[in-house]
């Protein structure tokens, strides 16, 4: 957004387990193909409370097969982004599978560091495919948007196509700000009184709270950085990813 450039860690989420709505366009990647959905956050310091894992079910994504032997879920946009970044050879692009997101929706999922090890894939109207890799990790103490959407994910389970239990799951506190205590995205939506994904007005303002919140006054209070400030952690945790070869870094 405006001129900037937005400096995204992209976090490397291994794909245990295919749901049978994918399979038909899986089947075209080879058996052994080490697949990752790649989630765009600016909060790497929060990969530790990842609930879930966030598709837009009607976007469109690909499969592609990058320079290291792996394959990356991405939208079209950030494959082609990611061709400039050292992911691929210069400017090129090698998509073997094109699936629609709610086809994804169920696949269970390894995140790096988070507390829960396998996680499901599940669906958020509100991804932009113009945004990032279209892939948003789910990380409902510290994002109103994650928890507002997981939260409605739950209540409505039936209407979303998903099992309950993928979205009713207990939030685990990684941050504690001195305003908001140690689940701030929560006790800002009930503060708000925000019911809705679609509220996205009051979400914005939710959203911006939370951030200034989290990034100048939280202290982590889980993960190997426990008692560091967010804004010590954030590099902190990025480096560690990105060593580990778990995350990319990806600007745009
Ligand atoms: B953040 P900015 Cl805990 N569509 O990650 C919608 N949202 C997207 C997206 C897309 N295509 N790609 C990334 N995002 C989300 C963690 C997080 C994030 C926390 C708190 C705040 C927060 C866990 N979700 O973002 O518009 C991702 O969610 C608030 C700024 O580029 C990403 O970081 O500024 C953030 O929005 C990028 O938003």
């Amino acid at each position: 957004e405006g001129v900037g450039v937005q400096e995204y860690t992209a976090l490397k989420i291994a794909v245990k387990e295919w749901p049978e709505s994918a399979q038909k366009s899986v089947s075209q990647l080879p058996k052994d193909a080490r697949c990752f959905f790649v989630a765009a956050t600016l909060r790497p310091e929060t990969v530790y409370g990842q609930l879930c894992c966030f598709v837009g079910p009607s976007i469109r994504y690909g499969i592609y097969k990058v320079s290291n032997g792996e394959y990356y879920v991405l939208s079209e946009r950030a494959a082609r982004n990611m061709s400039f970044q050292g992911v691929t050879a210069w400017g090129e692009v090698e998509k073997i599978v094109d699936v629609l997101g709610s086809d994804l929706v169920g696949a269970v999922v390894a995140p790096p560091l988070s507390a829960n090890p396998e996680v499901r894939i599940l669906p958020m109207e509100s991804v932009k495919a113009s945004k990032g890799t279209g892939i948003v990790m789910c990380v409902p103490s510290d994002s109103p948007d994650d928890y507002v959407t997981l939260r409605d994910l739950a209540k409505k389970a039936d209407y979303y196509g998903i099992r309950k239990e993928w979205a009713d799951l207990e939030i685990i506190p990684i941050i504690e700000t001195p305003t908001y205590g140690n689940l701030t995205a929560k006790a800002i939506v009930e503060q708000m009184k925000i019911n809705s994904p679609k509220d996205a007005k009051q979400l914005a303002e939710a959203k911006d709270l939370a951030y200034k919140e989290g990034f100048y006054r939280g202290v982590m209070i889980y993960g190997p950085y426990k008692g560091k400030t967010v804004e010590e952690a954030k590099p902190l945790v990025r480096a560690q990813l990105l060593e580990a070869g778990e995350a990319l870094a990806y600007a745009e």
